[in-house]
């Protein structure tokens, strides 16, 4: 498996998948998910609102599946990332999920690339070095899903990314 590590703006990457930090109302919002709706157009909410309207929306840990609309991909996938509060409410596990269960769809889509933003590491406050850990051990190694690309949004983000991988690469 190929993981690269870019800085700047997912909603301008081509790929297969488009990774969105999404809430559990899948109404959109502010961060990644407004960029993502704003530029992808009204055919991501309308698929988004079908989905709540038939299951409620989206639960933390779990993903759901729709058009990218304008964006230059096949699919937006709409992750629910947990609000960091004190560590002690399962707020790691639910991360690993939301990195799982994204490649789980990517990989019924037949998809080989995808695309991913830190999730839970604005608005919801995860710490970035955790979540970094945890992205890249979650998807590594993924069958199927061959490419990789950590979409890494301020320069924090991308540090870390990068140090662990050139951690990895030495061990
Ligand atoms: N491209 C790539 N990454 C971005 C972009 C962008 N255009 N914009 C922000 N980021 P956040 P969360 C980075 O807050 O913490 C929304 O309101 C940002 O720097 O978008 O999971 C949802 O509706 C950070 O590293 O998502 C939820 O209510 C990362 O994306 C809530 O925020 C995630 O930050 C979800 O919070």
């Amino acid at each position: 498996m190929k993981i690269n590590i870019i800085k700047g703006d997912i909603t301008k990457i081509k790929v297969d998948i488009i990774v969105n930090a999404a809430n559990t109302s899948l109404l959109g919002g502010g961060g990644v998910d407004g960029a993502i709706h704003k530029r992808g157009g009204k055919a991501i909410l309308d698929e988004c609102i079908k989905i709540r309207n038939k299951q409620g929306g989206c639960k933390t840990g779990e993903a759901v599946i729709t058009t990218a609309g304008l964006l230059h991909a096949k699919h937006v996938i709409h992750t629910v990332g947990p609000v960091w509060n004190d560590g002690y409410n399962e707020e790691e596990k639910y991360l690993e999920h939301c990195y799982r269960n994204s490649m789980k769809l990517a990989r019924a889509q037949k998809a080989t690339s995808i695309t991913f933003p830190n999730i839970s590491t604005g608005i919801y406050r995860f710490p970035k070095y955790k979540a970094a850990k945890i992205a890249i051990h979650t998807v590594k190694n993924h069958p199927y899903v061959t490419e990789v690309l950590f979409l890494c949004y301020d320069e924090e983000n991308y540090r870390i990314y990068k140090d662990i991988l050139n951690e990895n690469k030495r061990t």
